[in-house]
């Protein structure tokens, strides 16, 4: 360990005891040897080993006691206990420019606030101006840079990843009718006159493949940056061009080969330009995982192949391959889609013939899980109808929320009457697509649905949501998910885990037990297909497969353009190894209306 590790350790220990509320004093000591430690000349190894530390002017008994440990075995067992007598999530508060330990203490004290994905709820609830000396713009300043810090930590959702890439990769691919710059002759060769003259590239030379790899062509439902790969022979030019993009906000490097910006949107973008006949070596390694591709180089290994980004050599000789099919080819594999290259398993299945036949967005053939201005929506019900056949679906559910959702303008009796008397209006006027009737019911406190069931018995499909008490406890919490799926007339379960991708974790639950008892009752379980969700995790679609249960994937809509969301949720699906059999709305319209009257019935 270096001062400066030392010295950030020394610091975060009188935060945690500032936050602990406790002797200033000592407090004071821990900055004041963080700061001395950082500051200091000379390597504080040195003054360990000569047993010096006592003769350096602040440093105590209890401080060069903890440096001496830390020196000698990288740990302190005092910090360890510290951080293990608080939430794991109050150090993350102080990583928040403009929360220091005082307000961090006060945050947790009064409102009981142990993460930062509680702080940014808390803000936004305006729970923050119940607090002494916490005004209106103190939260709003702490909101902005919870922003900030889920940015700087530099995840981001993949819709908002592909939207930049999409932008960026058409831009770039415009160059593909650039002439890059002429490049001269030697000098040599200038002397002799008729070849003194610029040749260059022919028109549609400056790009010859272009294609995302990473994470993000992984489908992964976040990513850290968006990688690039592109075939030239023109590597300057391109370059030049790549961090000449006018959404580059900082160029983090330029070379020949790599080059790394970072967009005005915060995300950043690398480019690796290679030649032609290297890029399928390429565009397979950088699109990982890493787990993957380390587990595929020692199968290769294992055949006499050595494989990396620049090739497939055996010994020293290259073997060519046109595009990746023909490097699985080469290794003896069945073809494995970019999404399941996670090493889960697809190595193994691509070895023995057993890769899934992944769903496509075509197999999807109608949809459930939609909103309208009947309650939280911004697009009127006609609208969304309209949307959706217009999207080439069958069949479209229509699911607003129910009465005790107050926060979301939930539907009361008699508005669901308006809204049905409506849709019997609107059945006649859309005569190419199925409106199913549908809500999407609040799961009480218990586990009981919003409505009773004489109102239940009117809707076609009901989807059961959980939108409150988040906080219960894993047992109380898979009791209540699982009484409201033993009630006959739940049709999906919404949204399982209720997590928000890069700001709320979901609550807890047992899976086991509520995947025991979808299969027992025959509900299905929802693949929500907002990017926000995502939720059931592509992790847990295995297993629930496994069981034979029926997913959903639906967009729940609130929007008209929230209709094309089912594209994210058919792209974890198939990172989730799911096949067009395991979801339910592949089914025809036909299918689909003999299995809710079964079900209903
Ligand atoms: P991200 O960016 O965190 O969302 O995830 P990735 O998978 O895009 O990771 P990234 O951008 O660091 O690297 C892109 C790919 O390059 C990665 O999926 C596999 C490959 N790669 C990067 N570093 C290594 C490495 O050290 N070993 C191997 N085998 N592959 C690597
Ligand atoms: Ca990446
Ligand atoms: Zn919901």
């Amino acid at each position: 360990m270096d001062n400066k590790e030392i010295a950030r350790i020394l610091e975060a220990i009188a935060e945690l005891l500032e936050i602990k509320g406790e002797n200033p004093f000592k407090v004071r000591a821990y900055y004041n040897g963080a700061r001395i430690v950082e500051g200091m000349g000379q390597d504080i190894t040195d003054y360990v080993e000569k047993d010096a530390l006592r003769q350096i002017k602040g440093i105590g008994e209890g401080l060069a006691e903890k440096i001496k440990e830390l020196v000698k075995t990288g740990k302190c067992k005092y910090y360890s206990e510290l951080k293990k007598s608080l939430p794991a999530g109050i150090l993350e508060l102080l990583d928040l420019s403009g929360l220091g330990p005082k307000r961090a203490k006060i945050l947790y004290e009064k409102l009981n606030i142990k993460s930062i994905a509680h702080l940014q709820r808390a803000c936004e609830k305006g729970k923050l101006l119940q607090l002494e000396g916490f005004g209106e713009k103190l939260q709003a300043k702490i909101l902005e840079s919870i922003k900030h810090y889920n940015r700087f930590k530099g995840y981001f959702l993949i819709s908002e990843a592909l939207e930049e890439s999409n932008k960026f990769v058409a831009y770039l691919k415009k160059l593909k009718e650039i002439i890059p710059p002429p490049v001269y002759p030697p000098k040599a060769d200038q002397a002799n006159p008729l070849r003194n003259r610029p040749f260059g590239p022919k028109t549609g030379d400056g790009i010859i493949r272009i294609e995302v790899a990473g994470s993000l062509r992984r489908h992964k439902e976040t990513v850290h940056d968006i990688d690039i790969l592109i075939s030239t022979k023109h590597h300057g030019a391109i370059h030049e061009a790549f961090t000449a993009y006018p959404q580059v906000s900082q160029v983090l490097a330029k070379g020949e080969t790599k080059s790394s910006v970072i967009l005005r949107s915060g995300i950043q973008v690398d480019l690796r330009t290679v030649s032609d006949m290297e890029f399928p070596y390429a565009l397979y390694y950088f699109t990982g995982s890493k787990e993957h591709n380390v587990a595929v180089r020692t199968i290769a290994k294992r055949k006499g192949f050595k494989i990396s980004e620049y090739g497939i050599f055996k010994g020293k000789r290259l073997i060519p391959c046109k595009n990746e099919a023909e490097m699985f080819k080469v290794l003896g594999l069945h073809y494995i889609p970019p999404e399941l290259r996670e090493n889960r398993g697809e190595i193994e299945a691509a070895k023995s013939g057993k890769l899934p036949n992944l769903i496509e967005r075509k197999d999807i053939k109608g949809i459930f899980h939609v909103h309208s201005t009947y309650s939280d929506g911004v697009a009127p019900l006609e609208d969304m109808i309209q949307r959706a056949e217009a999207l080439g679906y069958e069949y479209v559910g229509i699911s607003d929320h129910s009465q005790s959702a107050s926060y979301a303008n939930g539907l009361s009796e008699e508005r669901l009457k308006k809204q049905h008397k409506e849709l019997d209006r609107l059945e006649k006027k859309f005569r190419k697509i199925r409106i199913f009737r549908g809500i999407e019911s609040d799961i009480l406190k218990d586990g009981a649905l919003d409505y009773s069931d004489r109102i239940l018995n009117t809707f076609d499909f009901v989807i059961g949501s959980i939108h409150s008490r988040f906080g219960m406890i894993e047992k109380e919490m898979t009791k209540r998910i699982c009484n409201a799926m033993s009630h006959p007339r739940i049709t999906i379960l919404g949204h399982p885990t209720g997590r928000l991708l890069l700001s709320r974790e979901g609550y807890t639950f047992d899976y086991g037990a509520i995947f025991e008892t979808a299969k027992k009752h025959g509900v299905a379980i929802e693949l929500n297909a907002n990017p926000r969700r995502l939720d059931l995790d592509w992790r847990h679609l295995g297993e629930a497969k496994a069981k034979g249960i029926l997913l959903c994937i639906n967009p729940d809509a609130h929007s008209v353009d929230g209709l094309n969301d089912v594209a994210y949720g058919v792209g974890i699906a198939r990172k989730g190894w799911l096949e067009r059999k395991d979801v339910l709305n592949t089914m025809s319209v036909s299918e689909m209306e003999q299995f809710l009257a079964k079900r209903k019935s």
